[in-house]
């Protein structure tokens, strides 16, 4: 009688606080967070690491801009809450793994001395073993991009014209918002329709898969390009996480091993009324005739 009394004020309190709809992976990636940027889709993310649980979760590179942060200090609340989340998650028992990428590249000097903060790995990169045995290179994947290997002063120009294309994309939807239409993505957008940048993907793609080839791995897992993916390249599987700017997904492999994409918001599909910083003020679905 009283355990029953007491399982349902317990399904009361579920139904009370919502936690009904949290999932449990066996692991989680996520990358190009970019904390500390007004475009980062710091909010959804805090979201996302309450609903979903898992034993592993990597951090696949540029989680905190630090290119940016140099330039000019910006953080707010939210951006806190996004590291108290992930370190709540690793005192509750999750291994979480920090994978260096070029915009947080200021942490890459301390991977030498094995750097842990609580329970958190520093590395530059990792392989991960699923739990259907099969072995997978982790890495940013910056190092595999051309542009930012040879061509530093490339990169940073052209991290100057997609801040830019953003600080565009922020204004645009920001009028969207208040005249009722959906969030579109003018970066993506672009992005698409130049067709250089489609062979760039192509070739940092393929230049992961031979690596992950030559090191007899059966995947690779990276970030660094926004673009969440799965696709085979010649007999090994490429898997991007996409990023938290411009889409919020996620990489998930369920407790049997197979993987999948999550795409936890769809922009594309709500009116974000964001407030000026960039904080999720009220989520309206999208009029579907707009
Ligand atoms: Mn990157």
């Amino acid at each position: 009688m009283e355990k029953e009394k007491r399982e349902k004020t317990m399904s009361e309190k579920i139904k009370k606080t919502g936690k009904t709809g949290r999932k449990k992976y066996r692991s989680l990636w996520i990358s190009d967070v970019h904390l500390g940027t007004p475009n980062c889709k710091a909010a959804h993310l805090e979201e996302f690491l309450k609903q979903n649980e898992c034993e592993n979760l990597f951090l696949v590179g540029d989680i905190i801009d630090g290119w940016s942060l140099k330039s000019t200090f910006y953080w707010p609340q939210t951006h806190t809450n996004v590291v108290r989340k992930v370190l709540t998650k690793s005192k509750r028992g999750t291994d979480v793994y920090y994978v260096t990428g070029n915009h947080d590249e200021f942490l890459r000097k301390f991977v030498d001395y094995e750097l842990q903060i609580g329970n958190i790995k520093i590395v530059n990169e990792v392989v991960h073993e699923t739990a259907d045995g099969r072995r997978l290179l982790i890495t940013h994947g910056d190092q595999f991009d051309v542009i930012t290997r040879y061509h530093r002063w490339l990169a940073f120009a052209g991290d100057k014209a997609y801040d830019g294309l953003m600080a565009v994309n922020r204004w645009l939807n920001y009028g969207r918002a208040r005249a009722g239409m959906p969030y579109w993505s003018l970066s993506a957008f672009v992005k698409h329709k130049v067709k250089v940048a489609v062979n760039f993907i192509s070739e940092f793609e393929e230049a992961l898969a031979y690596e992950c080839r030559k090191r007899k791995l059966d995947g690779v897992i990276c970030g660094h390009i926004h673009h969440a993916e799965i696709r085979e390249i010649d007999g090994v599987t490429y898997y991007n996480c996409g990023d938290w700017v411009e889409s919020c997904t996620a990489l998930a492999e369920n407790l049997d091993g197979s993987m999948e994409i999550i795409h936890w918001v769809n922009l594309d599909h709500e009116s974000a009324r964001l407030s000026r910083d960039g904080k999720v003020v009220s989520l309206d679905r999208a009029r579907k005739a707009a």
